[in-house]
């Protein structure tokens, strides 16, 4: 609380640099994305600014409290968890739900004091902007809270105005359905219309049930058939009995009666929300594709001769970090496959940093993080960085300065099978290479026989608008030889 308390003091940044501080997901998980603080401004009210709140005489009001814009085209977070309960009052500062957008996770809390009448959503749910979060019992009420002008910069949860008196019997505009902001969604994305359904729930709310029980999904909650209706969803009368058809002689195989599962519907979130937006960013990219095949066995000795050297270390030496090492020393003869186009596609960006990015495949998902500066770093200072990316990977999760600023991606998908890829790159970047499986194969050797070799596939994506089939084939060729021969690799060492 103090640490939020400090962070609502001016300036704004500090407000982003909690959420950044708040958020146990990165801001990006795959290469092209930067972390992005996410805006504040988003929990503030959206209409007239606030400043003081007076009250005359004591009332109570119920008042909700609206999740208002986020900016960055947000239109909905999803609702993490709640820190309060219906009944429980609350004060000012106090934390009222944590939400997560695709940017950052964000603690929302009361600017307020008051009584919770009610929470709009479920833990789970996604909470769509300008809809209420909660109903929260507020002194004040029949005109008597007062809202002056002025900007709130510490504003966090968004409170409408006190509404105005109920309009006259028989001129009062239909009321809005009683639900939840998931609710509402579902029944936009069908078509229904939310006046027209009977609530199942207390005091008539809408539940996603009675939603689902009109599209056929699942049985009304205890109600009976036709119980419920809805514009152009009414349960239909019973058709009279038609006369039944003789019965078909029964087959003779009959297959076992198996339960039919039905469609399972899922939010798409964290970091598969991300590869969704990195991806459709890479289908601005015109890719062509080159493939090799590369002969691991010297390197692989090599390997075997590092492994006590990096156990001394405390490292873990896989053959990932010896090809990283070899990409970085490549990319300085041939910086444009480290390069980025930029956004007007006017200028190429060459980076200074070999940024590695290393696709990794963790219990949540694909997920890219770099290892940084890899020019400046020795193969045990790479295979430790990799090790401590795959701890967190597998434990806290990878921590959003390790997504940022990545220039060059390779992705090890032979570690979990398969010998070629058609790889994609993810923007800004031009380049990406995917590793096959290492395989023991027949080969000629230089005099013809016929030799056991350790043969990997690398299939590289590039980005035509700025690097041509020849650049990538000489690039691909240079990895090659420093990795067939890893003496030149060595040469090639600062
Ligand atoms: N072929 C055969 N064996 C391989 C291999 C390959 N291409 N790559 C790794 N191995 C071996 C390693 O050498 C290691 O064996 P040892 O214990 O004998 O050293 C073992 O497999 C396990 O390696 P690892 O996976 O723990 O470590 P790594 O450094 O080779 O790879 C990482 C790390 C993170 C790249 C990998 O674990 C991973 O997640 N790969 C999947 C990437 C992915 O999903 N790509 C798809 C992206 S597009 O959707």
């Amino acid at each position: 609380m103090s640490l939020l308390r400090a962070a609502l003091s001016r300036p704004r940044s500090s407000l982003s640099l909690l959420a950044r501080r708040c958020s146990p997901l990165p801001a990006s998980s795959l290469p092209s994305l930067q972390a992005t603080p996410p805006n504040i401004d988003a929990f503030r009210p959206p209409h007239a600014s606030y400043r003081s709140f007076h009250q005359s005489p004591r009332r109570l009001k119920t008042t909700p409290f609206l999740l208002a814009d986020i900016g960055e085209g947000i239109a909905e977070v999803e609702l993490l968890q709640w820190f309060v309960s219906t009944g429980d009052s609350v004060k000012q500062f106090d934390k009222i739900c944590e939400v997560q957008s695709d940017k950052a996770t964000v603690e929302i809390t009361s600017r307020y004091d008051g009584t919770v009448a009610s929470l709009n959503g479920e833990v789970g749910d996604m909470m769509i902007v300008g809809e209420p979060l909660l109903e929260l019992e507020v002194e004040g009420g029949g005109g008597s809270i007062e809202v002056s002008s002025g900007t709130p910069e510490d504003a966090q949860l968004s409170v409408p105005p006190a509404a105005p008196a109920a309009p006259a019997a028989g001129t009062a505009p239909p009321s809005k359905a009683l639900t939840t902001p998931a609710v509402r969604k579902l029944a936009k994305e069908n078509g229904i219309d939310l006046s027209t359904v009977k609530g199942s729930g207390g005091k008539g709310r809408v539940l996603k049930e009675d939603i689902l029980a009109l599209l056929g999904r699942a049985p009304p909650p205890g109600g009976a058939a036709g119980a419920v209706t809805a514009g152009g969803y009414a349960a239909a009368a019973p058709a009279p009995a038609a006369p039944k058809p003789a019965a078909p002689k029964p087959p003779k195989f009959q297959p076992p009666a198996l339960p039919v599962q039905g469609d399972r519907r899922e939010p798409i979130r964290g970091y598969a929300r991300l590869m969704v937006q990195s991806m459709n960013a890479s289908l601005s990219i015109p890719h062509f594709g080159y493939n090799d095949e590369i002969r691991l066995n010297s390197l692989s000795e090599l390997r075997k001769a590092l492994k006590p050297a990096a156990e001394e270390r405390g490292v873990r030496m896989s053959y990932m970090p010896l090809f990283i090492k070899a990409a970085s020393v490549a990319l300085r003869s041939y910086p444009v496959v480290n390069s980025s186009v930029s956004a007007d596609e006017k200028e190429i960006i060459y980076h200074g940093s070999h940024n590695v990015g290393v696709a990794m495949d963790t219990a949540q998902g694909l997920v890219v993080p770099n290892i940084k500066n890899c020019q400046n770093l020795s193969v045990f200072e790479i295979a430790a960085e990799l090790n401590r990316l795959q701890h967190d990977g597998a434990t806290s999760g990878i921590k959003a300065e390790d997504l940022a600023g990545t220039t060059f991606t390779l992705s090890n998908i032979g570690a979990i099978g398969g010998t070629t890829m058609v790889p994609v790159i993810a923007a800004p970047q031009v380049a990406i290479g995917a590793l096959g499986k290492i395989q023991t194969l027949p080969r000629f050797g230089p005099g013809g026989e016929v030799e056991r070799a350790m043969i990997m596939d690398i299939s590289w994506a590039g980005d035509h608008r700025v690097v041509d089939g020849a650049t990538m084939a000489r690039f691909s060729n240079l990895w090659k030889d420093m990795l067939e021969n890893p003496a030149t690799m060595i040469a090639g060492l600062r």
